[in-house]
């Protein structure tokens, strides 16, 4: 095998950033020589963006590798910098967060609201013993209590740990009894898709299974029934006749300021730990940088959910560190209708708008009339984060959404990284549709072989981060070898991402996804991406998933789940000259070696609940069953097994 990873995709277009923004931008080329010259003054001086209670000693102390400790001696307070300091300076007026509910009922948080809650939870929470480096549990749907409770938490030092509001018990007592939580921090249900769900019940079963939580507490949503035990504590009843006067006091640059667990390849999920100085250092900047977010005029919408690690760093405090507002919504694309978006963003007058590759296509397989009925011309950037965007869902993106003058970031990073760190800059990258381009200034990533050596232009390998960052993972909650051996063993001295990765001729960065889902076909070593974008590429193509299936001849043979636009026609002889079809274009865009051995047509794909599609389920689907050249919609069989894949992946969690 001559190449670590084959580089097939061909990708021409480009576009430069419009004068305008680029003139007024907060971020400009000069940025990437400063950091060159000088990483650690770099981020020394983005440091200063926030406001330290103590001045650090030391910005990194690399001394222990990998365990890094940023600005070293400093000390402040995270909510203060959320908060505070904008009320300080007359800003307390200024609206945070304009929230809008699924069923359409709304609030509206001014930063003086936003504190005053805030102050209010955190005196409720020290009156039932939480005290600083406690673990607190939050499991609540998108409501704004959501980040009243992560910067209560910040606020007297206790350590957050958000689980998505879709987790099972099982899944939620896992991470309670992971982390020892003390209390938990929930709702009655929440609404999706129109209905309300429940969620205190799913805490009732949960904590059952947890010793150490000695308190329950409860904000009412939607009002229904809900069982009651003497643990249990309404919200209302406890924050909200709380004082509003809580002082911030000054923590340790590295504090522990959250736990997020995220799903490894084995069973048990791994508890990501951030901290604090470093953190709130790049997830500010990056906010600042890679949305040219300006918080006078901007109003900025991240869709993402805040049990993610976006909805940690672009929700609650990159957005507010940086006194943004933003708006927030509870529910699902659909609900009502297929438009619900584009009103929110039409509404509010949405200038910023940051989501996920998954959502970008299913709004292209549901049809361009959904944003074209909305005024979308308040869009100024567009940003992308969760998987690699296809060339073609990038393009609809710019075209549909952003008036096709709109820069689109596509930004890399992962619950492990903290923060975002590689990104075209909107007003200084000339950007590639599907590429991520380059590192952020500061920031060292690389693609390197086997054997850990740079890859030149042209070639494809491993992701990797030479030198530490600001915000990344301090270690694996109680696993420091854990963490020892999933990130840094595989490539002595560097951050192994677990991503795939090209350089292109200019040297710029295209991710290829995970190297666990890297196909080996006769001997060439094939990126699922490459060939899932060569499909997306076909006008008749919405989303497709690619697996390597075992094969006899090939070792491993590409097979290809699609799902075809709205209005194409997919019945009989039409599907199947659609698949031949299919097949050919992959050939033509990508060489014959990626030309699939099977495609299916198919309804829904299996997708993790942060919207990542699961191609462990689809090899199985691929591998446990000999199926015919094309399989088509029609064959319902094809869809059962997916669904009863996904059905059991979810009672796995
Ligand atoms: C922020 C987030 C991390 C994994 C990461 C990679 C994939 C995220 C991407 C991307 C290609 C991008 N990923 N952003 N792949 N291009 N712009 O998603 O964190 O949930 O921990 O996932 O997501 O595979 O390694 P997390």
């Amino acid at each position: 095998m001559s190449e670590t990873l084959a580089n097939l995709l061909q990708e021409n277009r480009r576009f430069e950033p419009p004068a305008a923004l680029a003139d007024a931008a907060n971020v400009k080329a000069d940025a990437y020589e400063e950091a060159d010259a000088d990483r650690l003054a770099f981020w020394a001086k983005q440091a200063h963006r926030l406001d330290w209670a103590k001045e650090w000693d030391q910005v990194l102390d690399w001394s222990n590798p990998p365990f890094a400790k940023w600005f070293v001696g400093g000390e402040l307070n995270v909510a203060y910098n959320c908060l505070d300091r904008h009320v300080a300076a007359g800003r307390g007026d200024k609206v945070a967060i304009h929230w809008e509910g699924e069923p359409g009922d709304t609030r509206t948080l001014t930063y003086a609201d936003l504190h005053a809650l805030t102050c209010q939870a955190a005196n409720a929470l020290a009156d039932l013993g939480v005290r600083a480096g406690d673990r607190v549990a939050i499991y609540l749907p998108m409501i704004p209590e959501a980040a009243v409770a992560m910067l209560a938490c910040a606020r007297i030092g206790a350590t957050h740990s958000v689980v998505f509001g879709g987790f099972s018990a099982d899944a939620l007592s896992g991470r309670i009894q992971d982390a020892s939580a003390k209390v938990v921090i929930t709702a009655d249900g929440g609404y999706r898709r129109g209905k309300p769900s429940g969620l205190k019940t799913i805490v009732d079963e949960a904590v059952a299974q947890c010793p150490t939580i000695e308190h329950v507490l409860v904000v009412r949503r939607t009002g229904q029934e809900v069982a009651w035990s003497e643990r249990d504590l309404w919200w209302h009843e406890t924050v909200e006749t709380a004082s509003t006067e809580h002082e911030a006091q000054p923590f340790d640059a590295e504090h522990p300021l959250f736990i997020l667990y995220t799903s490894g390849t084995t069973a048990k999920p791994k508890g990501i730990l951030h901290t604090t100085g470093g953190y709130l250092t790049q997830a500010s900047y990056t906010q600042h940088a890679v949305f040219d977010l300006k918080p006078e005029t901007d109003v900025y919408w991240c869709t993402a959910d805040i049990g993610w690690v976006t909805g940690h760093s672009y929700i609650v405090y990159g957005p507010l560190s940086n006194g943004a507002t933003q708006v927030m919504y509870e529910g699902t694309p659909d609900t009502p209708h297929k438009g619900r978006f584009w009103d929110i963003v039409d509404k509010y007058g949405v200038t910023i708008l940051y989501t996920a590759p998954t959502l970008i296509r299913t709004m292209m397989k549901w049809g361009d009339e959904f944003p074209a009925a909305a005024n979308l011309s308040s869009l100024r950037v567009l940003g992308s984060v969760g998987e690699p965007i296809n060339p073609e869902a990038w393009m609809w993106y710019r075209k549909n959404i952003g008036h096709d003058n709109t820069p689109v970031v596509d930004t890399w990073w992962q619950t492990e990284t903290g923060a975002i760190m590689i990104s075209p800059l909107p007003g200084v990258t000339g950007t590639k549709p599907g590429s991520a381009m380059r590192p952020l200034p500061g920031i060292s990533a690389d693609v390197v072989d086997d054997e850990g050596k740079s890859v030149p232009n042209g070639g494809g390998g491993f992701l990797v981060l030479r030198e530490p960052w600001p915000s990344m993972l301090r270690t694996i909650w109680g696993d420091d070898q854990r963490f020892i051996d999933t990130y840094w063993s595989r490539f002595p001295g560097m951050y192994f991402a677990g991503d795939g990765a090209k350089k292109d001729d200019d040297g710029d960065l295209w991710l290829l996804g995970r190297v666990d889902d890297v196909m080996l076909v006769s001997g060439h070593n094939i990126s699922t991406t490459e060939v899932e974008s060569a499909l997306v590429s076909h006008p008749s193509v919405a989303e497709a998933a690619v697996v390597g299936a075992t094969d006899p001849t090939t070792g491993q043979a590409i097979v290809a789940f699609t799902i075809p636009r709205g209005s194409v026609d997919t019945a009989g002889d039409a599907g199947e000259a659609l698949i031949k079809e299919l097949r050919d274009h992959v050939a033509k865009t990508l060489g014959p070696i990626a030309k699939p051995r099977q495609i299916m047509l198919v309804a829904e794909l299996p997708k993790t609940r942060s919207g990542k599609i699961m191609r462990r389920l689809l090899r199985d689907v691929a591998e446990h069953r000999s199926l015919g050249d094309v399989t088509t919609l029609q064959d319902s069989t094809v869809m059962d097994l997916i669904s009863d894949g996904m059905k059991s992946a979810k009672s796995d969690e």
